[in-house]
């Protein structure tokens, strides 16, 4: 099967040189090596704002993330790199935007897995191996099958732990996980119904197992959790078994504890072992709410009462700002709320910094290091955030000062807003306000970086056929599946 490789036709000289920093990897002598922070980054798939205690949501308790927000800092306008899981992900990966990131949309590929990262691209992982960390990487892969460019265990992982194909784990009782890149069969499971072997559990073992082999430090532990994308599957309902809900919405507010009560079991771990104050923990979704604010979901858990417009698969502030908070007793200020903006492509020369190390020169990043806005200073000045997504019609966005624009397809017209009087994009005012119009466009122009995988017009034929090829692989796999071994149903509800 021939596949575009990602960055391909990447021409960087047409780049602006402002927007890129060409840096080397060699550490700085200046530092101990003890003074290298741990860093964990948890990236929850799909948990919103509105899901947390902390971000005002009053039916589903988070008393851990909760805690953890009163402790750390909390952030309203923390940008994820896109609103789907492969290509927002890559971005934090890679420490590009989506508009120079080789993976900028969801691309399965056969037999199993996405298309993968090339290899010429680092990772943030690779740049903290290079600085003498331990790198695990538990949870969800989803950037490159382990025979690929974009094996985790290519990438910079010692360790991997789970998925690595994002659609295998929309299941919570898959057939097999990874360990490394050895496929471990899970009794009971078939990967199409609620079996007997939660995911999630051995996932969470495996990530408090490898802090513990590895607190001596400095480690770099990438916590990919699943929660709660996917099909809402859930070993107990715990306190919403006798909610007057429906199941979906029980099963989906259960997830939700169930990860805040997994968060609790990684920060006393960390306490447990001493290791709180040298260790950097920030936890974060991948994408904003993933329902629709008028759906069943979306109304019961308020998904919108933060105000913003649209949710995943989007590019308003709805699908963009993900819930996040930062956690570093003594170092990140305590009870902290900000509204200054990040964005996931800043992780990468963050923990550079942190790690003391400079990045060689095949490493750019379109991020800025956001180090003195963890410890309580302001965010970094920048020129511009911009954002893509490839899922049917390409959708550019870029947000200048307070100024958002937004482009759906390449002959819509760019819609303007203005963020500090209309934070709900409610108001399209390109009209009124020609100059930053322009602006947006120069921007959305030369931010996008051309790339045979990802153009502007719509898909490429060749994805169109390999993700059929892909999705055909899948089904295949599924009709092959044993029944569970013994069935004692969990609780499901229907995706
Ligand atoms: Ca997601």
């Amino acid at each position: 099967m021939f596949l575009v490789q990602p960055g391909a036709s990447a021409d960087m000289s047409s780049l602006p040189q402002t927007f890129f920093c060409l840096l080397a990897v060699f550490p700085l002598a200046t530092h101990a090596s003890d003074a290298k922070p741990n860093l964990i980054f948890v990236l929850s798939d799909d948990v919103a704002q509105g899901d947390l205690g902390c971000y005002g949501q009053e039916l589903i308790a988070t008393p851990n993330l909760d805690r953890m927000a009163e402790q750390g800092t909390r952030y309203l306008s923390a940008y994820s790199g896109t609103s789907v899981c492969a290509p927002s992900r890559s971005s934090l990966m890679t420490g590009l935007h989506c508009g120079h990131c080789p993976v900028r949309g969801n691309y399965e590929v056969p037999p199993e897995g996405q298309l993968p990262l090339p290899a010429e691209t680092t990772t943030v992982a690779e740049v903290l191996q290079s600085a003498g960390y331990s790198t695990a990487c538990c949870g969800k892969w989803g950037m490159g099958f382990f025979d690929t460019s974009g094996s985790p265990m290519k990438k910079g992982f010692d360790h991997f732990f789970g998925y690595n194909c994002q659609r295998e784990a929309h299941s919570y009782f898959p057939r097999y996980l990874y360990n490394n890149d050895k496929k471990i069969w899970l009794e009971g499971n078939n990967g199409v119904d609620v079996g007997e072997t939660y995911s999630q559990a051995l996932i969470q073992k495996d990530a408090m197992d490898w802090i513990r082999e590895h607190d001596s430090g400095p480690f770099f532990l990438f916590y990919a959790v699943t929660l709660p994308h996917g099909r809402h599957e859930i070993d107990s309902l715990g306190e919403y078994k006798d909610k007057p809900w429906p199941a979906r919405q029980k099963a989906y507010a259960a997830q939700i504890t169930r990860l805040d009560r997994d968060m609790g079991e990684l920060l006393d771990t960390l306490n447990d072992r001493g290791i709180a104050e040298k260790t950097l923990v920030i936890f974060s979704g991948d994408n904003g709410s993933s329902f629709e604010p008028d759906s069943e979901m979306g109304v019961l858990f308020k998904q919108a009462s933060n105000g913003l417009r649209g949710y995943k698969r989007g590019l308003y502030e709805g699908a963009l700002r993900q819930a996040a908070i930062t956690w570093w007793p003594g170092t990140v200020p305590a009870g902290r709320v900000t509204d200054q903006p990040w964005a996931f492509w800043d992780f990468l020369p963050t923990a550079a910094e942190l790690a003391n190390v400079e990045l060689d020169n095949r490493t750019t990043t379109d991020g800025q290091s956001i180090v003195e806005f963890l410890k309580g200073g302001n965010a970094p000045q920048r020129d511009y955030f911009y954002w893509e997504l490839h899922e049917n019609q390409p959708i550019q966005a870029c947000r200048f000062g307070d100024w958002k624009a937004v482009k759906h397809g390449s002959h819509s017209a760019i819609e303007l807003y203005d963020l500090r009087s209309d934070v709900a994009e409610t108001r399209d005012i390109a009209k009124e306000h020609p100059q930053q119009e322009e602006q947006a466009k120069r921007i959305m122009a030369s931010a996008h970086q051309s790339d045979p995988n990802w153009p502007l017009t719509g898909k490429p034929e060749i994805r169109i056929q390999t993700e059929k090829a892909a999705w055909q692989a899948t089904k295949l796999r599924n009709q092959n599946a044993t029944r569970p071994i013994k069935s004692q149903p969990a609780t499901q509800s229907p995706s």
